[in-house]
């Protein structure tokens, strides 16, 4: 083989390893790729697993718990840290029953809760904002184009960037309100001397109010001054309320709302935060019904 040929050969290999280097560099980068996405889902599954165990270990709690009612110092509403082979779960149970039904303002047939309407426009009231707020809710809500005296509907939300249109329909999350006039952001999410509306309101109960576990202010939108809503949490401090200590309280508050209080929930929310061992975290609520069984009957990120 003269020098020529040589060199031939020799730049063809060349050529060839730089290209199967290449191809090589490529394939590995790809399987990394490959791994990256298959490790992110198997961590997927984790937490959602994570999330599924700590939601019945929730049911479970709450399935023990067979008094006739429901009041915060009960171990339901502690706090738990559960370690588990796939990671962490952190629990807290929260009663929906102790908010509000905004969907529950309006009933079949557009048929105001007048009750219930009186406890929603109190409450804006104790918050600071204007009761003519709920017009614009119930605009929302509500299945027609046609405003409110202080509402507001499709044409007006045609304005805005970006522009959408009224649900004209129930809400399906408590979130859903930051898209109606009015609701901004300080007012859902509240300060160090208000809390937020969101933490306040609920669109998945049956409207009975559990007086055991409701915010103060939600005592205020009932009716009981302030002097008696310190009393009331004084006396949730020692035991859950009786009917007969709140008639001694203030009767015709008591009998004004009796139609839409409980003692006892049947309404309740599982916050899971959960981490798997290779450190993906997830937060999450899912409703519960405890009507007749504990069962799921919804659920969101948070
Ligand atoms: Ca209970
Ligand atoms: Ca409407």
């Amino acid at each position: 083989m003269n020098d020529q040929k040589k060199g031939f050969v020799l730049l063809f290999t060349l050529t060839f390893i730089l290209g199967l280097t290449a191809l090589t560099l490529q394939f590995h980068r790809y399987c990394q790729r490959r791994l990256a996405r298959i490790r992110w889902q198997i961590d997927q599954a984790q937490a959602a697993m994570l999330v599924r165990t700590g939601v019945a270990i929730a049911q479970e709690i709450l399935k023990a718990d067979k008094n006739n009612y429901d009041w915060l110092a009960e171990p339901w509403h502690q706090e738990r840290i559960f370690q588990v082979s796939g990671g962490e779960i952190k629990l807290n149970i929260e009663d929906e029953s102790g908010k509000i039904n905004l969907n529950g303002i309006l009933q079949a047939e557009g048929k105001v809760n007048t009750q219930l309407k009186d406890i929603g426009e109190r409450l804006l009231v104790v918050l600071g904002l204007s009761h003519n707020l709920l017009d614009c809710l119930l605009d929302w809500i509500d299945e027609d184009e046609f405003p409110r005296v202080f509402g507001a509907e499709s044409t007006y939300y045609r304005n805005l960037t970006p522009s959408y249109m009224a649900a004209n329909q129930a809400l399906f999350s408590a979130r859903e309100i930051s898209l109606i006039k009015g609701f901004e952001k300080s007012v859902l999410e509240g300060n160090e001397e208000k809390p937020g509306l969101l933490n306040l309101v609920t669109v998945v109960t049956d409207s009975k109010i559990n007086i055991n576990t409701c915010h103060p202010v939600i005592l205020r939108a009932m009716g009981f001054t302030e002097p008696e809503v310190n009393e009331i949490l004084a006396q949730r401090e020692i035991g859950p309320l009786e009917e007969a200590y709140l008639m001694r309280i203030n009767r015709n508050v008591f009998l004004a709302n009796r139609g839409l209080t409980v003692f006892r929930s049947g309404y309740f929310s599982v916050i899971t935060e959960v981490k798997t061992v290779s450190g993906l975290t997830d937060k999450r609520r899912t409703f519960l019904s405890k009507t007749e069984e504990v069962r799921v009957i919804g659920g969101e990120p948070i």
